[in-house]
């Protein structure tokens, strides 16, 4: 089966999406999501201009091979923009032997190691009130477990919270700026979740994402008063550049951990993998290289009892969700998967297999990854130059977003 052609498509179905396409002198088609925030076209690029060359005429069921040749025969290794692209080839190979071979890829890679993938669902309210409101709203829909993040009293525009119903990262022209005050924060969070277990007891898994926005010292303190509400997990406390920054968190508290959203390789998450500093490991299909990546990170993982918990917000396409959840009803040490739906456009232009049923999601049994594009419907919505916002201190002082 060799590659006779492959193809990058930005489109804009109510946010941007950089999807890699390729064919096969058999006639089969494969999908990668190759969508990197606010960065889009950066990655189209290396594509178009880089990788695609080099793929034309090679035997498409070389995945492996492939991945090494990209990765290692660039000579500049790792990188967002590098492993997003490898992850989109990656991807559409992967697509593309579970196509040739008539199966569900979950098949290829294992088979199932469970009935479906748990998901949790994002509730967000300008205040405690309304978080409490949209985590009875998920409740309803059969979510077992919720991120709840909140308005906090006296920052005007905290993270994670939206005016509209479905919060999106990405806003449209040049980043805008936004205000952040640790210690309002810091005063705030512990009532937020003593309020809601207080509301709704105990049988449902609460998350929180920090968003990289406390220091070490900080994020001790945070995950100490957070643990008689019993987190699923605190998120990105700190930046994790010095993965030794959560040897210091973790001496101080059992409220588990996860990080790895903006982590590309094995190597962003190896000490605190082997160093058991956390307990979920959040690097996803699109941006850290692929299945075949995240396979080895699982597996290292699975050594050590750290968990996946694939990052999985509207910025990472259908197809990594397709492919994401192929990935996780196989792996041995899943853990869950987050689940922020996309707008209904966005589905209208990538139809998939996969399903939501009482918080749990099932990637499908169509062969493949089981998610494809309607090209006609997707040239009807260009690119749109949107930025994530960028965050400072109430001194003016640049800090982590
Ligand atoms: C999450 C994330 C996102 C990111 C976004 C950036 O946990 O879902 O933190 O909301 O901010 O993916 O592009
Ligand atoms: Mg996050």
């Amino acid at each position: 089966m060799k590659i006779r052609a492959a193809r990058v498509i930005v489109c804009c179905p109510a946010r941007n999406f950089v999807t890699l396409k390729i064919e096969t002198d058999e006639g089969l088609t494969g999908l990668g999501d190759a969508t990197l925030n606010g960065r889009e076209l950066a990655v189209a690029s290396y594509l178009k201009d880089h990788v695609v060359p080099c793929l034309v005429g090679r035997d498409a069921h070389q995945i492996e091979d492939i991945w090494q040749y990209l990765y290692k025969g660039a000579y500049w290794r790792r990188g967002p923009v590098t492993m997003a692209a490898i992850g989109a080839v990656d991807t559409a190979l992967w697509d593309l032997k579970a196509k040739s071979a008539g199966l569900p890829l979950y098949q290829l890679l294992g088979g199932k190691s469970r009935a479906a993938c748990m998901v949790y669902g994002h509730a967000q309210g300008r205040d405690v009130e309304e978080t409490c409101d949209a985590v009875s709203d998920h409740i309803e829909q059969g979510y077992r477990a919720i991120r709840a993040q909140s308005g906090i009293p006296g920052i005007e525009k905290a993270y994670g919270i939206a005016g509209a119903k479905f919060y999106e990262p990405a806003e449209k022209g040049l980043p805008g700026e936004t205000v952040w005050s640790t210690e309002r924060y810091l005063d705030f969070a512990p009532k937020l979740f003593e309020r809601l277990r207080q509301k709704f007891g105990f049988e449902h898994h609460l998350l929180h994402d920090v968003h990289h926005r406390l220091t070490p010292i900080e994020a001790a303190r945070l995950g100490k008063a957070l643990e008689p509400c019993r987190l699923f997990w605190m998120e990105d406390p700190t930046p994790a550049e010095n993965q030794d920054a959560f040897r210091l968190i973790r001496r101080h508290t059992v409220t588990p951990l996860a990080v790895g959203e903006v982590f590309n390789s094995i190597h962003d998450a190896r000490d605190l993998i082997e160093s058991q500093l956390i307990d979920y490991i959040r690097m996803s299909v699109t941006h850290a290289g692929g299945i075949s990546h995240l396979r080895k990170v699982a597996a290292l993982a699975e050594l050590y009892q750290v968990r996946t918990g694939c990052h999985g917000a509207t910025d990472l396409s259908p197809v990594c969700m397709g492919a994401a959840l192929h990935f996780g009803i196989s792996v041995s040490n899943f853990g869950i998967q987050e689940h922020m739906p996309h707008a209904p456009l966005t589905d209208e232009v990538f139809p998939h297999a996969y399903t939501f049923k009482r918080g749990f999601m099932h990637p499908g049994e169509a062969p493949g990854h089981g998610v494809e594009i309607d090209e006609e419907l997707a040239a009807k919505y260009p690119y749109d130059p949107a930025y994530l916002p960028v965050a400072r201190l109430e001194d003016g002082t640049l800090w982590s977003w």
